[in-house]
């Protein structure tokens, strides 16, 4: 299992590649806001753990298995999210709040989650119902 702090970096190089095809280790050191010297360090630890094959100067790829938990990694967070707005959450507290309890969730209560958000989306009176009663409160 990857710690909280190898989450965010499959994370991030997840999304990296998603949008631009590759993640450079400048990239990710801006997108984490750490030193790049910290982000050489984390990515020669994935390495080693088989999330990703990194050679120093043609970049990092992901492996299946970093792929395959990187999409999930994704997944959690912009479920959260979700779940966050649809509960009335402030529009400025959302990201950081996700970044904060994202590593620290059960798979077992993301997934219940996502039941919760499917059961909102799938009936949107639902949603306008429980606003109706957070105004009352
Ligand atoms: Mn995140």
């Amino acid at each position: 299992m990857p710690t909280p702090s190898m989450e965010d970096y499959i994370e991030q190089i997840y999304i990296l590649i998603e949008a631009k095809g590759y993640a450079r280790v400048s990239d990710i050191a801006e997108a984490l806001q750490v030193h790049p010297s910290s982000v050489t360090k984390m990515v020669q630890k994935l390495d080693k753990d088989d999330y990703l094959n990194y050679e120093k100067y043609r970049g990092l790829i992901l492996t299946p298995k970093g792929k395959k938990i990187g999409k999930r990694l994704v997944y959690r967070h912009e479920l959260l999210e979700q779940f966050l707005e649809i509960i009335g959450v402030d529009k400025e507290n959302i990201y950081t709040d996700v970044e904060g309890i994202e590593h620290h969730l059960s798979w077992n209560s993301i997934d219940r989650i996502g039941d919760l958000v499917q059961y909102f989306e799938e009936e949107p009176k639902r949603i306008a119902e429980l606003k109706e009663s957070q105004q009352s409160n």
